[in-house]
């Protein structure tokens, strides 16, 4: 496939692996549970990285507003701190550039200032009625995103329009069978966008091949995945 007809979700998976942002090994997450995978967004360290991470998230934004599942004016991105700090600057700059949409960007402060212009927001600052697009990393439970919807709601009366993850983990949640994400849509009523989900990146990895032509994922790698999602996958 030439790289423009190759499914975003797939060319994503390729440049998560060449970034070596999937890892393996024992990781215990925020929820608690031990994954044998961790995705780690902070690999994502230079500055040709993270343009394309923005343009990935420019362009599953403009096909979702092409879809209907976001609207075509967009305020500001909001990014959490810290690691949705340069999501939210990536992902506006490519939005401009690439996209023709100057959108603000935005992020709080994990502390509050207390002297020169105060707050805890950084950037395009929220006003009453605008629109704002929430732009995360990886989903598990939901719990990055149950902290951060309070905090950009007493800021100002704002419409948060949706929530553009690079990685939905598909996961269910602790007391039913409901996925992290069906259950942030529900409870918060904006639909949670991923640009690639965990199976499709292990459907993905499973066929590479590393230079030497040996298998990119042992065995061991793929059934301790494969464990793990009968257990947690929603
Ligand atoms: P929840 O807040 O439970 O949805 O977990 C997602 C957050 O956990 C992400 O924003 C990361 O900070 C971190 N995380 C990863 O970065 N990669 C993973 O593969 C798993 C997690 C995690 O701890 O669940």
């Amino acid at each position: 496939n030439p790289p423009s007809q190759t499914p975003l979700g797939q060319r994503f998976t390729e440049f998560m692996l060449q970034s070596n942002a999937l890892k393996f090994g024992d990781f215990t997450l925020k929820s608690g549970r031990r994954s044998p995978y961790f995705i780690n967004a902070g690999a994502f360290d230079d500055g040709r990285k993270i343009a394309t991470l923005g343009a990935f998230y420019a362009e599953k934004i403009s096909q979702s507003i092409t879809e209907g599942k976001l609207p075509s004016r967009i305020d500001t991105v909001f990014g959490p701190a810290y690691k949705g700090i340069p999501l939210a600057v990536s992902t506006s700059i490519a939005l401009a550039s690439m996209q023709g949409m100057n959108v603000g960007y935005t992020f709080d402060r994990k502390e509050p200032k207390d002297h020169g212009d105060g707050g805890i927001m950084v950037g395009s600052p929220l006003k009453d009625g605008m629109k704002v697009l929430l732009v995360d990393d990886v989903m598990t439970a939901g719990t990055a995103v149950r902290e951060v919807v309070p905090k950009i709601k007493a800021e100002a009366d704002v419409q948060i329009v949706g929530l553009v993850l690079s990685v939905d983990r598909m996961e269910k949640t602790k007391d039913c069978d409901l996925s992290a994400v069906d259950a942030v849509e529900r409870e918060f009523g904006f639909p949670v966008i991923s640009i690639a989900n965990v199976r499709e990146i292990f459907d993905s990895a499973k066929r590479m091949v590393t230079l030497d032509g040996s298998r990119l994922l042992t065995d061991d790698v793929v059934s301790a995945a494969d464990e793990y999602l009968a257990k947690y996958g929603a």
